[in-house]
């Protein structure tokens, strides 16, 4: 009997979900290299076995795996001029919205219906709204509870560091392997443009004194986590004016001490969120001086380019945010986990995945090939499982590819208003749109309607839905190919 067609056309729907259950529980096979392992050559088995299905860790992981955070953290002991606490957490989230906060029995309760309705769960996260470190009870009291009833859970935590050595520890003790620290900074000069207040050792500080104290304690949690063997990931808020050429430095003092990623964050900025910038007049960086940043800092720390700076209670894939679906008043008191949906998603996601990492390394191997000195910059309507599987009109955010003479890298995303609501195209969305994807060349999508298209091809961006369904890379790659004259590649799926 041939094996199912699957389309992954939608890893989050539920019929296709259905689909890949029912494949799955019927051993069949979904590709011609099943089997295969993701793992790629240059990552040491240990290390893979941590980040292969974090979707904030392995960029590669975001298109499978998702996360989500409980907001159970609210109090925070020190004050940074892009927050304002009665919103969410800006290192992790979009200020703006208020997230529910959550006891720790109530974030058990959470999580097992979340882990029993969305099978791409692999992690939970503690980031916000607060500082998840220094309102310590509730985060271990949390992951104790989790990690008994969901034992395979990653735990996973963000913090601004100033308590950090304290629980390095307890961290260690309870198989927490990825933590995140917010490191805006290493001189402290720069850091009291940025930090206030902090409050630590019972007392309050300011100035100066308080971003040296800040430092000290950040670098002295990344070498205590790194001695341990504890995956961290530095976030770096990006301050036009206020740190961005700072950003070298903090990538390079961060490297030396072992930070396994660096993810630089545009500030988020505005005066209706009630933050001392936004109130200020401070900007945020525009789309092309993040990558500029981004492209500077290439070969420091292991750049992190897919953040989607979620909100401290988001659930779901990184672009995609379910929290909505999940707050307490629609779960029920008594939840119990069954693994059963997350397990067989597991499997069919293992066989998908082998064949996805094959198309894109031939995809790759295409590009350099060509020998071509040419750019493009792809903009991706997806909605996971690497493929092209988004109509124009319904992406919330588009996905960034550079394809060059180095080969296809993933270079972040533009989140844009969608085009399309009630079935009919928005015009002013649509200006939105196009200005969000300054720079863009072409846009790979599933579907897209004559009217959009043409204002694209107006506004200097091709859009095309010649590729739908497809795998990404290997669609960049037959791009590039009738662009520079290499030879392309035959499509399969
Ligand atoms: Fe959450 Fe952060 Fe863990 Fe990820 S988020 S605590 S490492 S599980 Fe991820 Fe969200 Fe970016 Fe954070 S996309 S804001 S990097
Ligand atoms: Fe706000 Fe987080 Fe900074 Fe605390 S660490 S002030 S909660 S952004």
């Amino acid at each position: 009997m041939p094996a199912p067609m699957i389309s992954l056309e939608s890893l989050t729907s539920r019929s296709t979900m259905n689909q890949l259950l029912a494949t799955a529980t019927s051993g069949a096979c979904t590709s011609s290299s099943c089997g295969s392992s993701a793992k790629p050559d240059d990552v040491d088995s240990a290390i893979w076995e941590k980040i292969k299905d974090h979707p904030c860790y392995s960029e590669e992981a975001h298109h499978y795996f998702a996360r989500m955070h409980v907001a159970v953290a609210p109090a925070c002991n020190i004050q940074c001029n892009y927050c304002n606490r009665k919103y969410d957490c800006a290192n992790e989230s979009r200020p703006g919205v208020a997230s529910e906060k959550l006891t720790p029995d109530q974030a058990l309760r959470k999580v097992i219906a979340v882990a029993n309705e969305v099978p791409q769960l692999s992690v939970l996260g503690i980031a916000g709204p607060g500082d998840a470190c220094y309102d310590w009870e509730k985060t271990k009291a949390t992951f104790e509870r989790v990690a008994r009833e969901i034992p395979d859970i990653k735990l996973c935590l963000s913090t601004n560091g100033l308590a950090l050595p304290d629980h390095v520890g307890e961290l260690a003790a309870m198989n927490v392997d990825h933590v995140t620290i917010t490191i805006n900074m290493i001189d402290p000069e720069v850091g009291a443009k940025i930090y206030p207040w902090i409050f630590h050792d019972h007392r309050r500080f300011t100035g100066l004194e308080a971003a040296k104290i800040l430092h000290e304690r950040q670098m002295l949690g990344l070498e205590m986590l790194t001695a341990r063997g504890i995956l961290t990931k530095i976030n770096s808020v990006m301050i036009p004016g206020v740190n961005e050429e700072h950003l070298l430095e903090v990538n390079r003092w961060v490297k030396e001490r072992g930070a396994f990623l660096h993810n630089v964050m545009p500030l988020i900025s505005d005066a209706a969120h009630g933050t001392h910038y936004g109130l200020t007049g401070q900007r945020g960086p525009r789309a092309t001086e993040l990558k500029a940043l981004q492209d500077r800092l290439d070969g420091g720390a292991k750049l992190m380019r897919h953040c989607r700076q979620c909100r401290a209670d988001a659930v779901g894939l990184l672009g995609e945010d379910r929290g909505r679906e999940f707050t307490l008043d629609q779960i029920p008191d008594k939840v119990s986990y069954d693994a059963s949906k997350r397990e067989s998603y597991r499997e069919v996601v293992a066989r998908e995945r082998g064949d996805h990492v094959a198309a894109k390394s031939e995809a790759i191997g295409v590009v350099k090939a060509a020998g071509s000195a040419g750019s493009l910059l792809v903009a991706v309507a997806t909605k996971g499982g690497g493929r092209i599987n988004e109509h124009f009109g319904h992406a919330k955010e588009f996905q960034v590819y550079e394809a060059s003479a180095s080969g296809i890298t993933f270079v972040g995303h533009r989140k844009v208003e969608q085009y399309c609501r009630g079935g009919w195209g928005e015009e002013p969305a649509l200006k939105t749109v196009i200005a969000a994807l300054e720079g863009i060349d072409v846009i790979l999508c599933a579907k897209i309607g004559d009217c959009p298209r043409d204002q694209l091809t107006e506004a200097g961006i091709r859009a095309t839905d010649d590729y739908g369904y497809d795998y990404i890379e290997r669609a960049i790659s037959a791009l590039y190919a009738a662009e520079f004259a290499a030879e392309p590649l035959t499509a399969t799926a």
